[in-house]
């Protein structure tokens, strides 16, 4: 038998970040190699994600229990792939999106493909003798990713405390990996001290570990977050940038863009109005969601309008799918895809997915999931994507420690080329003068 035939695979329950459970998936290999993979999960989901499969037994986890997805990778999944050769991903990947017979996964659920899928490459790269990102990295030059990190919530992930989802910061002008994150702490650190001198009241931290206060305005989150980097001893703009990912969807009503928190709400062409206003007036460089996932028709004038300045995102707009992305493409509707994997739910598909943002010239950010586990895959996913953007989002959280440590770890022990060192993979104008 082939020395890296896949000879038994095993799933099960593990819980993710928020306490519901999620799935591990178990490979071994006739040469005696094993490995495991553990799989996110979102909760400011795009509608058009591959499906996620929960039990829906009420009786256990309020019906989120993953039983019936790890008995799909018990049985069926591990029937077909038994003897399969690890190395070869697409066609294992094929097999999986073929057995399922679904457009969205639907069938075995997403999640127990992306597990299998994800464990398989693990033990390939074991099997081979080679760190998971250089095996995942294949002919693609691999780069150590430039981190966007999550300092305030709000939305889903901080009880809609503000409407915006994500403020982030970018320290795009760090010389190293290790520095980025020691600029990111102390940001973290003075965002703290800048909110308790308004008054607030801190008994622990949003879904991925960021501050999520009430703030009167979502506005004032920039404010608070320019503040902070510099607060910190760090220049707005020529050392850190921010990033935001507006999640629109997830508060458009009837029609329009309802900012419940200051009690008023927009239309489209308004909303993008605003948008324009605070990325010309913060220090701005990446916009994700700036509009609803199905806004097809108003997706190209956002870009227009904003996309020689800022990076702007789809998330929940192109949810990993190559389909919607190479649609996107053709109608210039952003220049940036935020690629998480569960989304779309194999390997293969995601790589698919970076290989044609960067083909069109797009940029890619690897990301997590607000949901996500202690396994730290996606580090090397992002180092092997050679795009040179990671979001994974704040520091306090160790599912996401896991990442931030293991490309520390990876900095300092192995030799990869660091994002300064491929400026063109960035968007032009990453330093914007505050003015
Ligand atoms: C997002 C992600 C991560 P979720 O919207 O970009 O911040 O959130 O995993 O809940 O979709
Ligand atoms: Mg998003």
């Amino acid at each position: 038998m082939n020395k890296t035939a896949i000879t038994a695979i095993h799933a099960f329950e593990v819980l993710d970040s928020r306490g519901r459970p999620t799935i591990e998936a178990h490979i071994k290999l006739a040469c005696g190699v094993e490995a495991s993979a553990q799989v996110p999960s979102g909760a400011s989901t795009g509608t058009s994600e591959a499906h996620e499969l929960r039990d829906g037994d009420p009786l256990r986890h309020c019906g989120l229990g993953v039983r019936n997805a790890c008995k799909n990778v018990n049985e069926e999944i591990a029937n077909l792939l038994n003897g399969s050769d690890a190395l070869n991903q697409p066609a294992i990947d094929q097999l999986m999106i073929d057995l399922d017979g679904t457009p969205n996964k639907s069938r075995l659920g997403a999640n127990a493909i992306l597990a299998v899928s994800c464990a398989v490459a693990r033990a390939a790269a074991i099997a081979t003798g080679q760190p998971l990102w250089r095996y995942l990295a294949a002919s693609r030059t691999p780069v150590l990713p430039l981190p966007m990190v999550n300092i305030l919530s709000g939305g889903l992930h901080a009880s809609k405390a503000m409407e915006f989802q994500d403020f982030l910061a970018i320290p795009w002008a760090a010389q190293s990996f290790a520095q980025a994150m020691e600029w990111i702490t102390a940001i973290h650190r003075s965002t703290r001290e800048l909110l308790e001198q308004r008054g607030a009241y801190f008994t622990g931290v949003a879904d991925e570990g960021g501050w999520g206060p009430r703030l009167k305005t979502n506005e004032e989150a920039l404010q608070i977050l320019t503040r902070a980097i510099e607060h910190a001893g760090l220049i707005p703009g020529d050392q850190v940038s921010i990033a935001i990912d507006v999640a629109a969807s997830h508060f458009f009503e009837n029609g329009e863009y309802r900012l419940a928190s200051e009690n008023r709400s927009m239309d489209a062409a308004a909303f993008i109005d605003l948008l324009e206003t605070w990325c010309k007036k913060y220090p701005i460089v990446s916009l994700e969601d700036g509009l609803e996932q199905n806004a097809w028709h108003q997706w190209p004038s956002l870009t227009k309008r904003l996309g020689s300045q800022v990076q702007v995102i789809g998330d929940d707009f192109l949810t990993t799918n190559p389909a919607r992305l190479i649609r996107a493409i053709e109608a210039n509707a952003a220049n940036a895809v935020l690629v998480k994997m569960n989304q779309i739910g194999t390997l293969t598909e995601t790589f698919t997915v970076i290989d044609t943002a960067r083909a069109a010239g797009w940029g890619a950010v690897i990301s997590a999931r607000s949901g996500e586990t202690e396994d730290s895959f996606l580090a090397d996913l992002a180092i092997a994507s050679g795009m040179g953007q990671l979001k994974v989002g704040s520091i306090t959280r160790s599912e996401r420690l896991s990442k931030y440590n293991r490309m520390l770890v990876l900095e300092q022990t192995q030799t990869i080329p660091h994002w300064s060192q491929s400026p063109a993979l960035l968007p032009p104008r990453w330093a914007i003068s505050t003015g």
